[in-house]
């Protein structure tokens, strides 16, 4: 029960908390459901229901990058999911967050001939040729966490709405600052769509709407989801702008770096973003001793999850990923296939979660 419970408790509290829609995803169904004591989440988990077709399939994950908790629990889920089907499962972590990286482990995929890629593409349209190669030798490509272009993937499944994304982190910057001010974002790399859409995103509400006029946006800094180069990259943002009243960082590396150079300096700069509660704890809290007052993720385990439900009803022939194709995701419900932003289609899993000094100690242990 336990995924089952964080979904349930997450899409209780997002809707509640956020008052956000969930993009057509069914996983707003349990909105009404009470958040469950926290001790229930140790429960286990139930076996997925994810149908019989994929038994002696090969379904692969590909991730940003080895070495972040973040792309592990997305794993995780990924693979608790394919192996509750009968199916194998393959896990690759790229050596780094590299274009050139994941293209050796697509290419490595292609040859041991997998019957599914679910990708979080470190670029959006670099990865073309290789994806077509696998694509012509009879591989389902969806994207997960981070998209490559409509034309490269059959879908991708989307961690929440990315306007969305944007909404929240704007309004946590507007009211973090007073509304007035110097703001920086620490991004991860400079080629991450998740990353670039939901700065757009942000860039786009600024632009359409008065209200966030007196803020200045002086940086987008990049610390590549490298831990050291994402505190190197906030030490300069301190430096560079003695004003600076926000840094948001929309990845849970560049968050938890910032937070430790923020918080270990005493510094009046505060953050938010979007942060792993197990990352956070030590920064969340609403006084001047901590760096972070609050930020937002979803479940990383869950968009694993999804992402390997959506890749079994690819290859079972359930969806082909066109707008309108629904399926089901075992116990986390059913889900449709919407048109995207980019004029792809997505599968999106639910609205981003507020992590705040109230709740923050129920989720550090959970992802
Ligand atoms: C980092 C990665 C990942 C992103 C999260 C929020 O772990 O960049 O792609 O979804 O942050």
């Amino acid at each position: 029960m336990k995924k089952k419970l964080i979904s349930c408790i997450l899409s209780a509290a997002m809707i509640s908390t956020l008052l956000m829609g969930c993009g057509g995803s069914a996983a707003q169904d349990t909105a009404g459901a009470e958040p469950a004591a926290p001790a229930e989440k140790t429960e286990e988990a139930a076996p997925a229901d994810a149908g019989s077709d994929a038994a002696g399939k090969t379904y692969a994950i590909v991730t940003k990058a080895a070495g972040n908790p973040y792309n592990e629990k997305e794993a995780e889920g990924f693979k608790e999911v394919i192996e509750a089907s009968g199916a194998e499962a393959i896990i690759k972590h790229p050596e780094a967050a590299t274009v050139d990286a994941q293209i050796a482990v697509i290419n490595s995929l292609i040859s041991q001939g997998v019957d599914s890629i679910c990708i979080a593409a470190n670029d959006e349209n670099a990865l073309k040729a290789c994806i077509e190669d696998a694509r012509n030798a009879g591989i389902k490509v969806s994207c997960l966490d981070s998209k490559v272009s409509p034309d490269s993937r059959s879908t991708f499944v989307n961690q929440a709405g990315t306007k969305e994304i944007g909404q929240a982190l704007m309004d946590a910057v507007y009211d973090i600052s007073g509304g007035s001010g110097q703001w920086a974002i620490l991004s991860a790399t400079s080629q991450a769509s998740n990353q670039n859409a939901w700065i757009e995103a942000m860039k786009e509400i600024i632009e359409n709407d008065d209200k966030y006029k007196d803020l200045e946006l002086v940086e987008i800094a990049y610390g590549d989801d490298e831990s050291q180069k994402s505190t190197d990259q906030t030490q300069a943002l301190l430096s560079k702008y003695p004003d600076l009243k926000v840094i948001c960082s929309p990845t849970t590396v560049g968050i938890a770096a910032a937070a430790k150079v923020l918080q270990d300096q005493g510094s009046s700069v505060k953050l938010t973003g979007l942060g792993l509660p197990s990352e956070m704890y030590a920064y969340i809290g609403d006084d001047d001793a901590h760096s972070c007052p609050y930020m937002f993720l979803w479940n990383p385990i869950d968009v694993g999850r999804l992402g390997a439900y959506t890749s079994i009803a690819l290859v079972d022939g359930t969806i082909t990923g066109a707008e309108g194709d629904t399926f089901t995701a075992g116990d986390m419900g059913e889900y449709t296939v919407t048109a995207a932003g980019d004029g792809g289609t997505e599968v999106i899993l639910g609205a981003p979660f507020k992590f705040e000094p109230s709740n923050i100690a129920e989720w550090k242990d959970v992802y």
